[in-house]
């Protein structure tokens, strides 16, 4: 898979280098490319910014960097329509499912805003090269798209076949499947004055799987009930 990350911070990307986004790249199955906004301006300040038409307090992204640099991307793309992902507060939510589709297509382009967002006709624009997804992490504020691309990117990589050592840790975890994950103990069975369950230790290998469903069931109900569907769960 290709990834481009377009950034007035490309040093915030770093973190891609190393760790498990690191070793896939390394490995030739992840191909990320960060770029700086700031090599598509033309002036001598290098201005990617002006103030908002109508008032307000902040800047706004100028559209014609995000043209220049996004085209560059698009010209060079493996395929006739990229996806580009723009992480921005007033974005639909990412989610395992977002990240289980986009696991599939062959080039993400992210675009990283700052200041109080880009100009919204970059968005119309883009249409007709990518197909354009404003994305969220959540319902908090960032002061800009770096952090939010590290997490997506490793979200998505993760679920590249070969990027996990082990792909059977991935069925069992936390929103695969749409509860949150069971506990989980090691070594000592004794711990500060805290046991492990003794099911855990019973050998019974149904009553283990029936104990771990039932912890999920009772997590999610407890910290997550918004995951949890309506009726009784199969
Ligand atoms: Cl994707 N971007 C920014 N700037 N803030 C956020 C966010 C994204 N998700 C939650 N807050």
């Amino acid at each position: 898979m290709r990834i481009d990350v377009v950034s007035i911070f490309p040093e915030y990307l770093s973190a891609l280098d190393i760790s498990l986004i690191g070793r896939a790249r390394e490995d030739g199955l992840l191909d990320v490319r960060v770029h700086d906004l700031r090599e598509h301006t033309h002036d001598r300040h290098r201005t990617v910014d002006d103030t908002p038409y109508g008032g307000g307090a902040g800047m706004v992204m100028k559209p014609e960097p995000w043209a220049e640099a996004l085209d560059a991307v698009a010209d060079d793309s493996p395929v006739e329509r990229p996806t580009l992902l723009v992480p921005t507060p007033s974005g639909t939510v990412f989610s395992q499912p977002l990240a289980r589709e986009l696991a599939g297509y062959e080039h993400l382009v992210f675009a990283c805003g700052r200041y109080e967002g880009i100009d919204e006709r970059v968005f119309q624009w883009a249409a007709e090269r990518f197909d354009v997804r404003l994305v969220s992490l959540g319902d908090y504020v960032l002061n800009g798209g770096e952090v939010a691309v590290l997490a997506m990117v490793e979200a998505v990589g993760r679920l590249i076949p070969g990027v996990i050592g082990n792909p059977e840790s991935l069925v069992e975890e936390s929103h695969e499947g749409g509860l949150l994950e069971y506990p989980v103990y090691t070594k000592p069975s004794s711990w500060r004055g805290h046991e492990v369950p003794p099911v855990l230790l019973s050998g019974d290998h149904g009553k283990i799987a029936q104990w771990r469903r039932a912890q999920q069931v009772e997590r999610t109900r407890l910290r997550r009930p918004d995951l949890l569907p309506e009726g009784p769960l199969a």
